[in-house]
């Protein structure tokens, strides 16, 4: 007998945000045009041995030149929300000191353009391209920094007030603090103690509390603000109370540093008792800026660690992957779906966040080929698909989740896996900037257009 059942193609809420992401060092290029100073990715990719082939931002996907077709493709695809982010060495080519009107016109000009085709601006103020003149004065280990930083999201939010309802404040602090002071994966490349490297993050938690203040002063009615944070995930094992107890433990044990931090107003007992003498200077009214208030969390999710109960001293246990444990081209990123519902539910239960967007889901692969005009990405439909399923699942649970941003528009600038490894739902070739939609793209597509998963 027939059955009419579809159990998966349950609708997403009405007002629920489809969109896509991307970043400025990733995809614009024109990396030395119109008096943009250098940033410390510009440097870094030219350390031998630091970037997959020595690949450089100089040209990424040209975006600087292709804005508009840009946006003409997406409008195609029916995609109404856009998260982009604004190259700080374009606007202050020095990170601060004299402002670079160009910057500004550039963006004024990209904002034209998405309005014209219909498309809403999330705006992320950093994302790792920091100007490498405040490098070469201490970067994230210095307070040089954080002023600069102050200055910089006053004159980006006052710009941009009457364009930009939607800000974001900083990527994923752990990740360009511990990678690119701590463990040099990333630009600027330095490998420093702990204590210098928890004083990084410190900074950027500071900065992250300047762009709040900064979106509350200049913003203007109805703007918003956010972080978007790369909180370590747990998924349990199974799910009974048991495992779930584990590991929610677990998360809020590992995000302590940043998530927790901000909601406790001060580093927790815990986490200050777990990193000792290497704690960060913290100054008086520091966690004054930190802790105040925001409109919604940003959250990319990528993959999880399993955990489990445990008679330890914590009641938990993270498991290892085994190698044979199904991933992406990236190392990192194992498929695991699960992550994107117990994410956004831990941080729901944890924090009590008013409004949860996942600002950044995807998945990595190196050869992508386009045969016959087409790039057949199933891989890539299928990750979304199941992230999607669990995405909703949080929703059908009283999860506040209101938008999902896929990771990436376009094929881009990969960090320290240069052009290799590719994220786009769009194909870029390279060598004469020809984008195609790959299969994934036109599944989304009839996603946003339906409301539901397909
Ligand atoms: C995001 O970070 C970024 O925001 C985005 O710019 C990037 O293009 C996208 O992911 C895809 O990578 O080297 O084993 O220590 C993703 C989260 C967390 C991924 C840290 C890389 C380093 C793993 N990142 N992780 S490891």
């Amino acid at each position: 007998p027939a059955t009419t059942a579809l159990t998966y193609a349950s609708a997403f809420p009405a007002d629920f945000v489809f969109g896509v992401a991307a970043a400025s060092a990733q995809i614009e290029g024109a990396a030395f045009e119109d008096g943009k100073g250098e940033s410390v990715w510009d440097r870094f990719a030219r350390i031998p041995g630091k970037v997959y082939q020595g690949h450089t931002p100089d040209v990424a996907c040209d975006h600087y030149h292709r804005f508009d077709e840009d946006f003409a493709l997406m409008a195609s695809l029916g995609i109404k929300q856009y998260r982009l982010s604004i190259a700080w060495p374009r606007i202050y080519p020095n990170g601060d000191g004299a402002l670079n009107q160009a910057g500004l016109d550039f963006y004024h000009r990209v904002f034209a353009s998405m309005k014209k085709h219909g498309i809403e601006p999330w705006v992320t103020l950093f994302h790792w391209d920091l100007p490498q003149s405040l490098e070469d004065r201490g970067g994230w280990t210095s307070r040089v920094t954080v002023d600069a930083f102050a200055t910089y999201s006053d004159t980006v939010v006052k710009a941009f007030a009457k364009d930009v309802k939607h800000w974001i404040t900083l990527n994923e602090i752990l990740c360009f603090t511990l990678l690119g002071y701590g463990t040099g994966t990333k630009a600027p490349g330095r490998k420093e103690s702990a204590k210098v490297v928890n004083q990084t993050y410190h900074h950027a938690l500071l900065c992250h509390g300047h762009g709040v203040r900064a979106v509350r002063k200049f913003g203007g009615k109805g703007a918003v603000v956010g972080l978007t944070d790369n909180c370590a995930v747990s998924v349990p094992v199974t799910e009974k109370p048991a495992d779930i107890a584990a590991a929610k433990a677990w998360f809020i044990d590992r995000n302590a540093q940043i998530l927790g931090a901000i909601q406790a107003g001060k580093y927790t007992a815990n986490f200050l008792a777990r990193v000792g003498a290497d704690a960060p200077d913290v100054r008086p009214g520091d966690f004054a800026l930190i802790s105040l208030p925001t409109d919604f969390l940003g959250l990319n999710i990528y993959s999880g660690t399993f955990v489990r109960a445990a008679k330890t001293d914590t009641g938990y246990e993270a498991l290892t992957n085994p190698t044979n444990y199904p991933r992406a081209d990236s190392p990192w990123l194992r498929l695991v779906p699960q992550s994107m519902y117990w994410a956004t539910r831990f941080c729901h239960e944890v924090y009590g966040h008013a409004a949860i967007y996942i600002t950044e889901n995807g998945c990595g692969y190196d050869d992508e080929p386009v045969v016959n005009g087409e790039v057949v990405d199933l891989h890539r439909r299928d990750y979304v698909r199941a992230y999607l399923r669990e995405a909703h699942r949080a929703i059908s649970d009283g999860v506040p989740l209101n938008g999902y941003f896929l990771w990436s528009f376009i094929d881009n600038y990969e960090w320290e896996d240069g052009y290799q490894r590719r994220f786009g739902i769009v194909h870029c070739d390279f060598a004469t900037q020809v984008r195609t939609p790959k299969l994934s793209a036109r599944y989304y597509s009839d996603v946003i257009k339906e409301r539901k998963i397909l």
